[in-house]
């Protein structure tokens, strides 16, 4: 079956032509962003293959986190360096898969984090995984690079976006004006624009959590999701669905597309860590991505994006979605 005729416009080919703010996208970001959706192609075909190259299981290495790293991360890791680290407009690199942030050879400014393999725990069971990543510029470009040069709020993002493997591979993208997506086609490798202007419903009707840690949720999360599951029979006079992929790129794509919630909150399982979602390279990308589409995203206090880190991985409480659940759940929270 062809393609729909009116589906021809390249990754390459939007970035030369789209206006952001009325104003072209400065040639050191395209070629950033060209490489990483180079990379993400690469990768596409990486993960298909699984098994089948030896590619399933661990890797029998830890990362910063303290997670078993899979092979698969491993691999997207390494490949996401190799595929960005010649742009000349780039001045270094953080990554989950590091403790510390990657000088670079480029002469430029911007910054790239990213989540190279997220949901990696559903690698081995062919569920969607994806790779995040988050574009900011090094305020002092002439210093030598560190870690406190990443250390800028959400609101200081460029470019944020993600590339999900699943039936299709599908990219998401924000220069700061609006939301696009682009689905690769594999025969020739081109992400291909497929919608743009994409908008978050301001209701809904769907949430995604995990509910296997009611127990342990603060009392305004416990008391919004119980009120989602009364249904019609309760305050909210509706009847919600719920979903939980367990892989946050997946998760989000589906928020993006349809509308809906997406909750990784604090729970008292680790009251000392703030929740287990990453703020740098999983939270910051998502909500920007997530506010640009009509949504609003927040920790249960304060909107994420307005987040100062303090360090590299820290995490954070992370709720996201259709607008009027926010202001909800915020207001639960205050
Ligand atoms: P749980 C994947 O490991 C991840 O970081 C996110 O992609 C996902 O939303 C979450 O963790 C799933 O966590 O505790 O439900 O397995």
């Amino acid at each position: 079956m062809n393609a729909p005729t009116s589906l021809k416009t390249n990754f390459k080919q939007y970035l030369e032509k789209t206006k952001v703010k009325g104003a072209a996208v400065p040639a050191g970001l395209q070629e950033l962003l060209l490489a990483v959706a180079d990379t993400c192609n690469t990768l596409s075909h990486e993960v298909a293959q699984g098994a089948l190259i030896g590619l399933l299981g661990s890797a029998g290495t830890g990362n910063v986190q303290g997670e078993v790293q899979q092979k698969l991360d491993v691999i997207a890791n390494d490949l996401l360096i190799d595929g960005v680290q010649t742009c000349k407009s780039l001045a270094g690199l953080a990554s989950e898969e590091m403790e510390l942030p990657l000088p670079v050879q480029g002469i430029g400014d911007y910054l790239l984090l990213f989540d190279p393999l997220d949901g990696s725990s559903n690698i081995d069971v062919n569920v969607s995984i994806g790779t995040i990543f988050s574009v900011l510029k090094k305020q002092e470009p002439k210093a030598p690079l560190q870690t406190s040069d990443f250390l800028l709020s959400g609101r200081h993002q460029v470019a944020a976006g993600y590339v999900v493997y699943g039936p299709q591979t599908t990219m998401a993208l924000t220069l700061g004006d609006g939301v696009v997506m682009f689905t690769l086609n594999k025969v020739t490798g081109e992400f291909i624009l497929i919608k743009h202007a994409v908008e978050i419903s301001h209701s809904t009707k769907e949430f995604a959590i995990n509910m296997s840690n009611m127990r342990h949720w603060a009392e305004p999360v416990r008391r919004y999701v119980e009120e989602c599951l009364a249904g019609t029979s309760g305050e909210r006079d509706k009847d919600f669905n719920m979903r939980w992929i367990a892989s946050m790129v997946a998760d989000v794509h589906r928020v993006l597309s349809r509308g809906g919630i997406f909750m990784y909150p604090w729970d008292q399982r680790e009251p000392h860590k703030p929740g287990k979602l990453r703020l740098m390279y999983e939270a910051n990308p998502m909500s920007f991505l997530v506010e640009q589409a009509g949504g609003a995203s927040t920790n249960g206090k304060e909107l994420i994006m307005d987040l100062v880190p303090t360090e590299l991985h820290e995490r954070v409480s992370v709720m996201l979605g259709s607008k009027e659940e926010i202001d909800r759940l915020r207001h639960y929270h205050a």
